[in-house]
């Protein structure tokens, strides 16, 4: 996993140089909007259940999916839904805290949209989901907080399509 400071501080050591001004600029960004993302990790963590009861109430029930022969339909696979909800929703806000995607590469993306195919599970739903998780989020934490989170919540959906 890398973070806003470590891609950085790679990028000047590949060229054995110090940071120059965009480098510097690049991490101020970072340090002065450090308070906004802790704030916003800390009510995401407080409300992630009701963000992802929300964001499935206005993508995904009442649609096909939640009926017989949909992906949803079962309590097993409604669950599995709402667990993936789960996971992206706490690797976008690890994302956010650390200013960087590349953790989505690792522990999320790697393989995923292969799985999905492979279980059937439908993608443009999945992303549907994603983005009225956006939605709320932005709603819960604010339009500055919202679109740091946004950049990651698009991360995951360019990732599975
Ligand atoms: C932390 C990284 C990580 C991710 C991302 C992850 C995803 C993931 N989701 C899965 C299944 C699943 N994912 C869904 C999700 C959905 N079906 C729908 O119709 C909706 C649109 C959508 C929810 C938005 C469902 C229903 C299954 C079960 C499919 C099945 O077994 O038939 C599976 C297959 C194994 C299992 O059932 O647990 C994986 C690996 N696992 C991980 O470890």
């Amino acid at each position: 996993m890398q973070d806003a400071i470590t891609a950085v501080i790679n990028a000047a050591d590949v060229q054995g140089k110090y940071l120059d001004s965009s480098a510097i600029d690049k991490l101020k960004k970072y340090f002065e909007t450090g308070e906004l993302r802790v704030r916003a990790a800390a009510s995401i963590a407080a409300n992630a259940a009701s963000i992802i009861k929300e964001a499935v109430a206005k993508s995904l029930l009442y649609s096909d999916i939640t009926r017989p022969g949909g992906n949803m339909y079962t309590t097993r696979r409604y669950a599995a839904c709402i667990r993936d909800l789960d996971y992206y929703l706490r690797y976008a806000t690890y994302a956010m805290l650390a200013g960087d995607a590349s953790i989505l590469d690792e522990r999320v993306l790697n393989g995923l949209k292969e799985t999905y195919n492979s279980l059937g599970v439908p993608i443009g739903a999945t992303i549907q989901a994603i983005q009225a998780m956006k939605e709320v989020t932005a709603s819960l934490v604010g339009p500055d907080a919202g679109k740091e989170m946004g950049v990651y919540f698009d991360y995951i959906c360019s990732g599975l399509s």
